[in-house]
Protein backbone atom coordinates (compact mmCIF):
# COMPACT_ATOMS: atom_id res chain seq x y z
CA UNK A 1 0.00 0.00 0.00
CA UNK A 2 2.68 2.51 0.76
CA UNK A 3 4.77 1.13 -1.77
CA UNK A 4 1.58 2.00 -4.53
CA UNK A 5 1.53 5.96 -2.61
CA UNK A 6 4.90 6.40 -3.16
CA UNK A 7 4.90 5.38 -6.98
CA UNK A 8 1.74 7.84 -7.56
CA UNK A 9 3.38 10.67 -6.22
CA UNK A 10 6.44 10.03 -7.81
CA UNK A 11 5.00 9.89 -10.94
CA UNK A 12 3.04 12.94 -10.17
CA UNK A 13 6.42 14.98 -9.47
CA UNK A 14 7.91 14.09 -12.65
CA UNK A 15 5.03 15.03 -14.65
CA UNK A 16 4.61 18.25 -12.07
CA UNK A 17 8.71 19.18 -13.27
CA UNK A 18 8.36 17.75 -17.27
CA UNK A 19 5.41 20.21 -17.45
CA UNK A 20 7.06 23.19 -15.52
CA UNK A 21 10.34 22.80 -17.69
CA UNK A 22 8.19 22.70 -20.75
CA UNK A 23 6.04 25.38 -19.94
CA UNK A 24 9.38 27.30 -19.15
CA UNK A 25 11.32 26.36 -22.09
CA UNK A 26 7.92 27.02 -24.52
CA UNK A 27 7.97 30.95 -23.02
CA UNK A 28 12.03 31.26 -23.54
CA UNK A 29 11.69 30.15 -26.95
CA UNK A 30 8.99 32.22 -27.92
CA UNK A 31 10.51 35.08 -26.35
CA UNK A 32 14.24 33.92 -28.34
CA UNK A 33 12.69 35.70 -32.20
CA UNK A 34 15.75 35.59 -33.58
CA UNK A 35 16.22 31.75 -32.33
CA UNK A 36 20.35 32.35 -31.41
CA UNK A 37 19.81 31.07 -27.97
CA UNK A 38 19.38 33.67 -25.95
CA UNK A 39 17.85 36.73 -25.43
CA UNK A 40 18.82 40.10 -25.46
CA UNK A 41 18.00 43.43 -24.39
CA UNK A 42 15.18 44.39 -27.56
CA UNK A 43 13.80 40.84 -27.32
CA UNK A 44 12.97 41.33 -23.78
CA UNK A 45 12.28 44.58 -24.10
CA UNK A 46 9.43 43.47 -26.17
CA UNK A 47 8.18 40.45 -24.12
CA UNK A 48 7.87 42.81 -20.86
CA UNK A 49 6.19 45.10 -23.16
CA UNK A 50 3.30 42.22 -24.16
CA UNK A 51 3.30 42.13 -20.07
CA UNK A 52 2.58 45.44 -20.04
CA UNK A 53 -0.35 45.99 -21.92
CA UNK A 54 -1.28 42.38 -20.11
CA UNK A 55 -1.16 43.76 -16.60
CA UNK A 56 -3.25 47.31 -18.38
CA UNK A 57 -6.63 45.69 -18.40
CA UNK A 58 -8.22 49.31 -18.80
CA UNK A 59 -5.75 50.22 -21.33
CA UNK A 60 -5.14 54.04 -19.93
CA UNK A 61 -1.50 53.20 -20.43
CA UNK A 62 -0.42 52.72 -16.94
CA UNK A 63 -0.83 49.69 -14.35
CA UNK A 64 -2.10 50.79 -10.87
CA UNK A 65 -1.75 48.62 -7.86
CA UNK A 66 -5.00 46.54 -8.47
CA UNK A 67 -4.84 45.60 -12.36
CA UNK A 68 -1.49 44.57 -10.65
CA UNK A 69 -2.71 42.61 -8.00
CA UNK A 70 -5.37 41.04 -10.11
CA UNK A 71 -2.63 38.15 -10.96
CA UNK A 72 -2.88 37.39 -7.60
CA UNK A 73 1.30 36.93 -6.69
CA UNK A 74 1.78 37.53 -3.37
CA UNK A 75 4.53 39.93 -3.51
CA UNK A 76 2.36 42.00 -5.92
CA UNK A 77 2.42 44.98 -3.64
CA UNK A 78 6.02 45.12 -2.57
CA UNK A 79 7.18 44.65 -6.35
CA UNK A 80 4.50 47.36 -6.90
CA UNK A 81 6.64 49.65 -5.27
CA UNK A 82 9.71 48.71 -6.39
CA UNK A 83 8.25 49.70 -9.97
CA UNK A 84 6.71 52.66 -9.28
CA UNK A 85 9.95 54.76 -9.09
CA UNK A 86 8.24 58.68 -8.62
CA UNK A 87 5.67 57.85 -6.16
CA UNK A 88 2.64 58.97 -7.98
CA UNK A 89 0.58 55.39 -7.21
CA UNK A 90 0.85 54.17 -10.90
CA UNK A 91 3.21 52.61 -12.84
CA UNK A 92 3.92 53.58 -16.49
CA UNK A 93 5.42 51.57 -19.45
CA UNK A 94 8.64 53.45 -18.69
CA UNK A 95 8.90 52.46 -15.24
CA UNK A 96 8.13 49.02 -15.51
CA UNK A 97 10.91 48.46 -18.50
CA UNK A 98 13.00 49.76 -16.10
CA UNK A 99 11.87 47.97 -12.93
CA UNK A 100 12.08 44.54 -15.49
CA UNK A 101 16.11 45.63 -16.74
CA UNK A 102 17.01 45.88 -12.77
CA UNK A 103 15.13 42.70 -11.91
CA UNK A 104 17.08 41.00 -14.97
CA UNK A 105 20.65 41.84 -13.50
CA UNK A 106 20.01 39.81 -10.96
CA UNK A 107 20.60 37.07 -12.78
CA UNK A 108 22.20 37.98 -15.87
CA UNK A 109 24.96 36.10 -14.49
CA UNK A 110 27.54 36.64 -16.81
CA UNK A 111 26.65 40.56 -17.29
CA UNK A 112 26.20 40.63 -21.22
CA UNK A 113 22.55 42.25 -20.81
CA UNK A 114 21.50 38.24 -22.50
CA UNK A 115 19.24 35.84 -20.96
CA UNK A 116 20.65 32.75 -21.67
CA UNK A 117 18.63 29.31 -21.52
CA UNK A 118 20.57 28.77 -18.14
CA UNK A 119 19.68 31.98 -16.50
CA UNK A 120 16.11 31.63 -17.25
CA UNK A 121 15.91 28.58 -15.77
CA UNK A 122 17.57 29.11 -13.06
CA UNK A 123 15.98 29.86 -9.55
CA UNK A 124 16.72 33.30 -9.24
CA UNK A 125 15.06 34.18 -12.49
CA UNK A 126 11.90 32.76 -11.52
CA UNK A 127 10.00 35.11 -9.10
CA UNK A 128 11.23 37.96 -11.37
CA UNK A 129 10.22 36.38 -14.83
CA UNK A 130 6.89 35.90 -12.86
CA UNK A 131 6.26 39.15 -12.99
CA UNK A 132 7.67 41.03 -16.30
CA UNK A 133 7.76 38.02 -18.63
CA1 LIG B 1 -4.39 50.67 -16.33
CA1 LIG C 1 4.93 55.93 -11.33
CA1 LIG D 1 23.65 36.59 -19.57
Amino acid sequence: MKKAILLIFSFLAVLFLTWNVYADSNAFDKADTNKDGAITEEEYKSAVQSKFREYDTNKDGVIDASEFAAKGHPEAAKEFKFMDKNNDGVVNADEFFRAAIQRRDNFDFNRDAKISKEEFNSSKALPILKFYF
